[in-house]
């Protein structure tokens, strides 16, 4: 225990090789993982800010620039990177890593991808965990950015104080099919590649949609924003920040239950795959009185 306490110490003094090899070590679940997770103490933590959106809407770009303006203030801050792809492509993590390379060699920046690989929803299991190691350090933001690809934007609200969700003018059509979902989720729209046709009857459009959805009680602001030319960037940091300040007790409670839940799911489920109890079935489903109900409460017992 002691040791583990050392490491953490460390990590929060800003020990950025602590921090990797505690996240290499929780992502593969290698020993000491858990007595590491179970000695976390999240009591002071950054502000996690979820940004995500279709694929190549912008959102590592607009990290980028984020990352410019908040480095520029004195801020550390961290980055992870869930890739959707299989873990056999690597092109959009390449695409991420040569969009915020400039940061690379920045002491102030800590950018780690994770594969979405094995996940129950869309988001990898290890999403909780790794955030929660690299919350424990000395940053004052951290970044996540997934791919909006069906469940995943709303997993990534149950993780985030802050939802982003970036859009741009090409899904014009698609906002008019946006799942009531993303209307949920999002604490705040961003209208990216506002240097093309439609960005502003978008923004209008999204506003409007808004206002029908959530009604006037909550305001959820839409901006746009030019990441390639880094524009509109300090107004959503700004949004970002006033919004950090909101974050009421209910959502703390909300977001605090749907980890737990995630945690407990995981754990649950560790046992438990298809191949294996294709196995079983193979092997026990000839034998007299066989029953998927008994099977299935074994796997409850366990
Ligand atoms: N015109 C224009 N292009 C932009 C803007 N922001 C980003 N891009 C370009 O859009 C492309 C995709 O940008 P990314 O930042 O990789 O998008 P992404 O959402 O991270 O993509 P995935 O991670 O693959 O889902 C790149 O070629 C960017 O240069 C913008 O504001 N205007
Ligand atoms: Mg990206």
């Amino acid at each position: 225990m002691d040791q583990v306490k050392d490491i953490l110490q460390k990590i929060k003094e800003g020990d950025r090789k602590a921090l990797s090899r505690a996240i290499t070590l929780v992502e593969n679940e290698l020993p000491g993982a858990e007595e590491l997770l179970l000695t976390l103490s999240n009591d002071v933590r950054p502000p996690l800010i979820g940004i995500t959106g279709p694929p190549g809407a912008g959102k590592s770009t607009l990290i980028n620039a984020m990352l410019n303006e908040l480095t520029d203030t004195g801020n550390k801050v961290a980055v992870i990177a869930v890739d959707p792809t299989s873990p056999f492509n690597f092109g959009s993590l390449l695409g991420d890593r040569l969009r915020m390379s400039e940061h690379f060699t920045d002491p102030n920046i800590f950018i780690r991808s994770l594969a979405s690989r094995g996940s129950l929803g869309g988001l990898s299991e290890k999403i909780i965990e790794v955030s929660d190691v690299i919350c424990s350090a000395d940053f004052d933001f951290v970044i996540v950015e997934t791919v909006g690809v069906g469940q995943s934007e709303v997993e990534i609200a149950g993780l985030a104080d802050i939802t982003v969700v970036v859009v741009v003018p090409e899904s014009g059509d698609e906002i008019q099919a946006l799942k009531s979902g993303i209307m949920e989720i999002a604490d705040i729209f961003v209208v990216n590649k506002a240097d093309r046709e439609g960005a502003e009857a978008l923004v209008n459009n999204l506003k409007r949609m808004l206002h029908d959805f959530r009604g006037t009680k909550m305001e959820v602001p839409v901006i746009s924003t030019i990441a390639s030319e880094k524009k509109g960037i300090r107004e959503l940091l700004e949004i970002i920040r006033e919004n950090q300040y909101q974050v009421s007790d209910e959502k703390n409670i909300y977001l605090l239950a749907e980890k737990a839940y995630r945690i407990i799911r995981k754990n649950r489920m560790r046992d438990v795959s298809r191949p294996s109890l294709l196995k079983t079935i193979e092997k026990e489903h000839k034998s007299p009185g066989f029953s998927i109900y008994r099977l299935a409460n074994q796997h409850l017992k366990e």
